[in-house]
Parts: C-alpha cells; sequence; structure tokens
C-alpha cells in the first residue's frame, strides 16, 4: 500500500490506460494511488458488457507492447477479441505486476483543485476522501461518459431499460422479449445480431445509419501466433510510426486517377481483408475529396444492398448523409443479415422522430411501439465528457469545463494551460481516438512518465504548456483536420452528438507516427512550450 501521507501521483482510472501508466511511475519510485469509480479493472471493458461486444482492432496488435514477456506468455484466441477476452487479459497484467494494492475501487473523483501555493492538486472522492497530490493524471477515457437519448418519459417506461455503456455484470436474457434498441453506431451494431437471436421481436431505431464493414472474424491459427510472437518487436515499431497505429501499405494513388474497374477490385480485396482501414486507406485522398470518397461510400453501399434481402430496409441502412470514414466506421458480424429475419424491423428516425418513451414503450411521430425492454445503444459526450465530469480547477480557481465552453483547449493533448501538473492520457486534441487506442495510450504514458522523471531529475515542481503553444497547437490541430472531410460529419469526433456542444473536431487526425515525433521534438528541447517551475516551498 501507498505511503497516505505523501502521495506523489494520482491517476483517475484503472482501465488500460491507469493501469500502465501505475506500472510506469512506480518504476520511477513514486508513491502513487489509482481512483477507480468500478469495483475492478478494465475501465471501457469493464463497462461495456452488451452481447457481442468486442474490439475492432485486431487482438495481436490491441495488446500491450511494454513487456515482451507478456507479450510471449499471453495467447489471443479470436482476431477480433471478444469483452471477455479483453477483461481477462487487463485482469492478467493487473495480476502478474500486482498492480491491485495501489488501486482503491468504487471511488468516483468528484473535484481536483489545484493549490497555487503549494504547487498540489487536493482531490476529493465520492466516498469522502480528501487526498493530495503533486500530480493528478486522468485515464479516464475518451468514450465513457455515457449518454441517454435526447427523449422525455425516461423515468416513465415500466419495463427495464440498458445502456450498452452500463451493461448489467450479470448479462441479460431478452429470450421471449420485445425489444426496443436505440441508436446503431458500433455498440448497436455489434449487439444487434445478439439480441436478435433471443428476443422474439427487436425493434432498431436508426437515426443515422454506420457504414459496417465485415469483420470476418475467426479464431487465430496457432502459427500466425507464433509467427507474431516470433515478430513482435519489428510490428510494434511498426505500429508507433504508422498513421492509425495499425502498420499498413500506404495508398500513393488518387481514387480518381484509377479506372473504375481497378478501384472496385481494390475495394473487394479490402473488403474481404474486413479491418477498419482496409477500405479507408485504399487511397491517399479518400477522406480528403469528396468525390474519391463517394467512390468508396458507394462501394459499401453496394454491399448493404447484397446483404439485405429487402431493398428498402437496405436503402433506409445505406448511409447517405456524410463521407465514410468521418463518423467511425463499423465492423460487424452479421449486421446487416439480422434484417432479413421476419422478427427484426427498422424504423427510421428520419422519418418519423422519436417523441417519448411511454409505460408500456416508445412513440415516435407515427405510432406507439409495445416494447418489453429497451436497449439504449446512444453513444457517448465523448473526449471531454468524462473530464468536465469532474469539478477540475487550476489556477486562479479557473473550471476546466469553463476554460473548455467553447471547446477543449490543451497543448499535444497531454496537457493545460492553467493546469499545472494535470496530464490527460488520450485527451482531446490528440490522434488517440483515430488510432489503435492502446499504442496511443502507451506512447501518452510513456512521454507523461518520462517528463516527470525530468522534472525530478531537475528539482522542477511543476510544469504547465504556456498559452501561445496552447494556441499553436489548437490551431494546427484544427488546421489539420479541416483539410479533411472529417468536419462536414455530425460525429462525437465533432460533439455534435450532444446537445449544445460546441462543434469543434476533438481530434488530431495527422497521424500517430507524426504527432509521436512532435512529442518527441518538445521533450527533446527541454520541454518546449512549458513553463517549468521551481518549488515555492520546501518541505
Ligand atoms: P455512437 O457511435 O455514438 O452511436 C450512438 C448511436 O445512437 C448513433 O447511431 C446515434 O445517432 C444514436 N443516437 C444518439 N442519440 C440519439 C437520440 N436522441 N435519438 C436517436 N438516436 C440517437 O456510440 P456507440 O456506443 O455505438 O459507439 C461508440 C464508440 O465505441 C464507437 O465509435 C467505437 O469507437 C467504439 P446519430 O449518429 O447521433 O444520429
Amino acid at each position: 500500500m501507498t505511503d497516505p501521507r505523501k502521495i506523489d501521483a494520482i491517476i483517475v482510472g484503472a482501465g488500460i490506460a491507469g493501469l500502465y501508466q501505475l506500472y510506469k511511475l512506480r518504476e520511477l519510485g513514486m508513491n502513487t494511488r489509482v481512483l477507480e469509480a468500478g469495483d475492478n479493472v478494465g475501465g471501457t471493458w469493464y463497462w461495456n458488457r452488451y452481447p457481442g461486444a468486442r474490439c475492432d482492432v485486431e487482438s495481436l496488435s490491441y495488446s500491450y507492447s511494454f513487456s515482451p514477456e507478456l507479450e510471449q506468455e499471453w495467447t489471443w484466441t479470436e482476431r477480433y477479441p471478444a469483452q471477455p477476452e479483453i477483461l481477462r487479459y487487463i485482469n492478467h497484467v493487473a495480476e502478474r505486476f500486482d498492480l491491485r494494492k495501489d488501486i482503491t475501487f468504487g471511488t468516483r473523483v468528484i473535484s481536483a483543485v489545484y493549490d497555487e501555493a503549494v504547487q498540489r492538486w487536493l482531490v476529493d472522492t465520492d466516498t469522502g476522501e480528501s487526498i493530495d497530490s503533486q500530480f493528478l493524471i486522468m485515464a479516464t477515457g475518451c468514450l465513457s461518459a455515457s449518454k441517454l437519448p435526447e427523449v422525455p418519459g425516461l423515468e416513465r417506461f415500466q419495463g427495464p431499460t440498458y445502456h450498452t455503456g452500463h451493461w448489467p455484470h450479470e448479462g441479460v436474457d431478452f429470450t421471449g422479449m420485445r425489444v426496443g434498441i436505440i441508436g446503431t453506431g458500433s455498440s448497436s451494431v455489434q449487439s444487434t445480431p445478439v439480441i436478435a437471436e433471443q428476443a422474439a421481436d427487436l425493434t432498431v431505431f436508426q437515426r443515422t445509419p454506420a457504414y459496417s464493414l465485415a469483420a470476418r472474424n475467426r479464431p487465430l491459427e496457432q502459427s500466425e501466433i507464433a509467427e507474431m510472437k516470433a515478430n513482435y518487436r519489428a510490428w510494434r515499431e511498426a505500429q508507433r510510426t504508422s498513421g492509425f497505429g495499425v502498420p499498413v501499405e500506404l495508398p500513393t494513388q488518387s481514387a480518381l486517377e484509377v479506372s473504375p474497374k481497378e478501384r472496385t477490385a481494390k475495394y473487394e480485396a479490402g473488403w474481404r481483408e474486413g479491418t477498419l482501414v482496409s477500405i479507408l486507406g485504399g487511397y491517399t485522398d479518400t477522406l480528403t475529396d469528396q468525390e474519391a470518397n463517394e467512390t468508396a461510400a458507394e462501394f459499401v453501399r453496394q454491399k448493404i444492398r447484397e446483404r439485405v434481402h429487402d431493398p428498402e430496409v437496405a436503402e433506409t441502412l445505406s448511409p447517405r448523409t456524410y463521407p465514410f470514414g468521418t463518423k467511425r466506421p463499423c465492423l460487424d458480424t452479421g449486421y446487416y443479415e439480422t434484417f432479413n429475419k421476419s422478427h427484426v424491423h427498422l424504423v427510421d428516425l428520419r422519418k418519423t422522430p422519436l417523441v417519448k418513451l411511454t409505460e408500456r414503450g416508445l412513440r415516435t411521430s407515427e405510432q406507439e411501439y409495445e416494447l418489453d425492454a429497451i436497449v439504449f445503444a446512444t453513444g457517448f459526450d465523448a473526449m471531454t465528457g468524462a473530464l468536465n465530469a469532474i469539478d477540475i480547477r487550476g489556477k486562479g480557481g479557473t473550471a476546466l469545463r469553463d476554460k473548455w465552453a467553447e471547446g477543449p483547449r490543451s497543448y499535444l493533448g497531454l496537457a493545460v494551460a492553467g493546469f499545472p501538473n494535470l496530464f490527460t492520457i488520450t485527451g482531446p486534441s490528440s490522434p488517440s481516438v483515430l488510432s489503435n487506442m492502446i499504442v496511443s495510450i502507451e506512447q501518452h504514458v510513456d512521454w507523461i512518465t518520462d517528463c516527470i522523471a525530468y522534472l525530478r531529475e531537475h528539482d522542477i515542481a511543476a510544469i504547465e504548456p504556456t498559452a501561445d503553444a496552447e494556441d499553436g497547437w489548437v490551431a494546427h490541430v484544427e488546421e489539420v483536420g479541416n483539410a479533411t472531410l472529417y468536419p462536414t460529419a455530425d460525429s462525437w469526433y465533432m460533439g455534435s452528438n450532444v446537445p449544445g456542444k460546441p462543434r469543434v473536431f476533438m481530434a488530431y487526425i495527422g497521424g500517430v507516427g507524426v504527432y509521436r515525433q512532435r512529442c518527441d521534438e518538445v521533450a527533446a528541447k527541454g520541454y518546449q512550450g512549458f513553463t517549468l517551475q521551481e518549488a515555492l516551498t520546501r518541505t
């Protein structure tokens, strides 16, 4: 157990990010405490236990790289790992590195106030604890503050309701039930086929259709596991310098400079491969040119038409209002085919909007749907939701949520001007949500750890970005984002899934490798763009 009298660092969250950060700070010999709202480790994979929950980055890539021994001893079973397997992996990591002893579970941080006089954070929890610490590291996740649909009557419905991001640990049996599911993002695309197997009747309420590709999930072959285990170091290096944290061959041509036949052949190959980037990454301009994008978008729509028997249903499921890839694409196992089943129905909320929940179900502008259970697959207040849920106050008592009222502002997505010694792992304006999350997490944690080591070596008590450096980074993120099609979509990347949230592109699309280089340069130049402050008082 850490010495309660002298905490060097508080980490908020015991998911993949928080656990690795704890491991790294222990290497520095720091007295660290992790505060976690859940009753166990896992973060995203602790909460998102809905049927069919699965990672859509391949398991051999979606794993920690910091320990070659861990890489060798753990064996994944499926190409795309299911939530229970990932959670087992995270638990294994917690045991193997003896991490639990510094984690306090069932404890939610409610406020964190920086005391300028002593250069320390005072952190209050919902269990009544007040802890002060030199560093405060937020490992709170990008998609952890769940959001319900904005409709009246949520409390009126008499049957059970479930949010995919807060699924009951004991599971839910929908056998014989009339079930409604609201939302058609990744969580719905993954859970709909599984719920449909149980439910007597399933109605999917769709506001915006997703672009989903067949995942082609399968058990891993022993030979491919062995090959990866033999080559892990090279693979990890390639991940770190890649665009999305997954090594792929880089495109060299515009989608518009090749013949339709050649283009279709390339998309077909991507389709057979079944990864998030296998079609998106085919040409240089898929994410920057509307016309180029449309060639890929139409290819995916054609696949939807092939998979769904009823042409009207296929059309309703076909996205037409935003370019392919500008909202998070999905990977599915039998999603579209589920709509061929006679007990599965699709309601287009664009044509008949959701009006309210009633005692017996749900009412659209057209009719009432009687339901026994409702699933909210309605997503998250992404990127900023979990941070803004905590009353974080920096210098002069400024609240982070006030500072971010017009959209998040940070330097490198890692630190915020006016909030010394606060670090955000996978914070807004970093590439995290546009990447293999573990690759980004490890890079952030390594950078933060090196930074803290530097401060300790140089007897520096506090670090914070300058306002100029922050302005520069915010402008850069916006400029790079504006060169793409991302800002044209109403997505959670843009904050537009939450009413009233400022419309700002909250991710850095410059690429994981480029971003890493930039962060390393900042560190190599003695933390360029940061102000370093010596201790004001000696203890
Ligand atoms: P997403 O991707 O944000 O999807 C949420 C879905 O819920 C999406 O289809 C929304 O439609 C829909 N939604 C949200 N609010 C409403 C209301 N009020 N009425 C009707 N429909 C609504 O969340 P997921 O949990 O599926 O996935 C999150 C991420 O996890 C995913 O991107 C991957 O990174 C993994 P909208 O598109 O806003 O019209």
